[in-house]
This record gives C-alpha cells, structure tokens and sequence, in this order.
C-alpha cells in the first residue's frame, strides 16, 4: 500500500498520477480489470471536477470502490442459518483457515441460541479431526468426528441425518484442504455434495470457499477451481489481522459475483467479523 500512499501524497492529478494510481491499485492486488475500471471513473471525476488531488482522491478511490463491491455482491446475511436445519459445506486449499473459522461460526451461533453440530468430516489426517474437536469443545457445540482414512462423505451424511432427527438447527461440516488442482480433492467434495442432498433435501445450503486474505492472485485461481466444481455461495476472507488487506477479494467479487460472507481477523474464537463493504474499503487505504 506504500505506493497508494506515494500516489495520495502528490500534489496534482495529472497524468503521471493517474498512471501510478493504476500501477499502485494492481499491487494492492485488486487486478487490472479493476484498476482499469477505477481509474475510467477517476477520469471522469477529474473532468467533472468532483475529484482533488491528495485525501480527496483516497476518499474518491474508496467512493468507486464501494459501488463496484456492492454491485458485485449480492446482499448478504439474511439466509444465513436457514432453513433448519441448516447445512454449510467450509471448503478451501490447505491452511487457509477452514478448521479455524468453523470453531469460531461454531461460537458464534451457540451464543446467538440454537443448536450446532459441528461435523469434522476432514479425515485426510487424524490431527485435523482432533484439531475441530477441540474447537467443538471450546464452542461448546457437539462434535461428530469422522475416522481418519474413513469416508468424508458418509461422515457428513450421519452427520445430517442425526442433526434432522435431533432437530439441530446448524450443521457445519469441516472438510480437508489440499491443493486445488488436485482431482481427487474436487472428486471428494462433490461427491459429498451429492450425497448431502440425499440425506436432506436441498443440503448443503451453502458452500463457502475460505482464502488466505495473504494469497494474493492465486486466490482467484482457487476460487475459479472450486466454483466450477461446487457452486459458491460465499467466500470467508482470513488473516485480515495480517500484513495483507485483501485487496484480492475486490478483484474476486467482480469476477465472481460472489458475497463475502465473514473475515477472519486473529487466531481466537471471537476473531470473526461480518464482512462490511465499508469498513472494509476504509481499512484498506487506511494510513499506514
Ligand atoms: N492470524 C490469523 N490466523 C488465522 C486466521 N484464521 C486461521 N488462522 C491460522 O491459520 C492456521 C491454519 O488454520 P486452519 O484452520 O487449521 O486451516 P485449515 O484450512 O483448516 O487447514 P487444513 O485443514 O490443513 O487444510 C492456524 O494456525 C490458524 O490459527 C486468522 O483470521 N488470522
Ligand atoms: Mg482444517
């Protein structure tokens, strides 16, 4: 973001301004389409006079900004948790922070009321299942563990109909991360898909891929990949308390259409936030 701030301090909004405005605005990885299309809009501005150099143009790029991510995103929340029960499928390449963030959704909708299960259906390794058990604990929601090497997708499916029967009201099911252009990966989790629909109608409700905000242009790869594969309903955006503002999920949501459903912002269980157009824009010119 050090050459956004280069560009705001300038005096004039000539030419070369505007050119390392572009510049600057594809290194804060929000992509050329982006960029290209801020920039048509600061031209315009600039002409009509409603645009200034310095803090009048940081306030002018966030005002673009903002209208392209509110048109890219359907408006989010209302379904979230519905019907009952409802069933959330937290999908994403290795590390990102799906374990993570389903213990702190978990959290989330035990203090709102309600029963959740949570479903550690990664059993690619035993330490992941252990790892969204101790969540569960934490959350204080039940846990159905899935055995290591076993079926992921038999595991969901008990998972959905003990939730039916039990009248649970959330079933969020937890699935192993590998790299996305692995096959057998994408195979396991349509499959899963599959078979939830056949535990319960219309499960899974939703389908949430989860990104490392620190990713930078590979995000769009992965979400590509999985999108076709499965169907997005949202996107999580993780470690937002890091050096990376997620300037990709700009680009990701022109591209994709896609609602950013929640963000990740620290390692505890009340390190997670709605996700907010705004505030996020906001935070990401922020002075440093
Ligand atoms: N700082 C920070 N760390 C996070 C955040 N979310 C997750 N992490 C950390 O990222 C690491 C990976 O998180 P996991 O939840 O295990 O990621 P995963 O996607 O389940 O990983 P696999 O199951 O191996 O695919 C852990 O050390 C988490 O504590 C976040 O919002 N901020
Ligand atoms: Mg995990």
């Amino acid at each position: 973001m050090g050459s956004l701030e280069a560009v705001f301090s300038r005096k004039r909004l000539d030419i070369d301004t505007l050119e390392e405005l572009e510049e600057a605005l594809i290194l804060a990885d929000l992509g050329a389409r982006t960029a290209d299309k801020v920039l048509r809009e600061v031209n315009a501005r600039v002409k009509d006079k409603t645009i200034e150099a310095g803090d009048g143009l940081r306030d002018g790029v966030i005002d673009i900004l903002r209208g392209i991510m509110a048109g890219a995103m359907p408006s989010a929340a209302e379904t979230i948790g519905q019907p009952q029960p409802w069933v959330l499928m937290m999908v994403g390449v290795n590390g990102v922070g799906k374990t993570t963030t389903l213990g702190k959704l978990a959290h989330h909708f035990h203090q709102q009321g309600g029963k959740s299960l949570l479903v550690a259906a990664d059993t690619f390794r035993a330490a992941a299942i252990e790892q969204a058990a101790i969540w569960g604990e934490r959350a204080g929601v039940d846990v159905i563990k899935g055995q290591p090497g076993g079926d992921a997708a038999a595991v969901a499916f008990d998972a959905v109909q003990a939730a039916s029967a039990r009248h649970m009201d959330r079933v969020l099911i937890d699935t192993a991360g590998r790299l996305h252009t692995k096959a057998p990966l994408m195979e396991e989790l349509k499959k899963m898909q599959r078979v939830l629909g056949r535990a319960l109608p219309d499960a899974p409700h939703d389908i949430w891929l989860v990104l490392d905000a620190t990713t930078g242009q590979n995000g769009i790869a992965q979400v590509r990949q999985f999108h076709e594969s499965l169907g997005l309903t949202g996107l999580v955006l993780t470690k937002l308390d890091g050096t990376s503002k997620g300037g990709i999920v700009i680009n990701v949501a022109q591209e994709f259409q896609l609602p950013i459903r929640y963000i990740g912002v620290g390692e505890g269980v009340d390190d997670l936030r709605p996700f907010d157009v705004a505030e996020f824009t906001a935070a990401l010119f922020d002075k440093a």
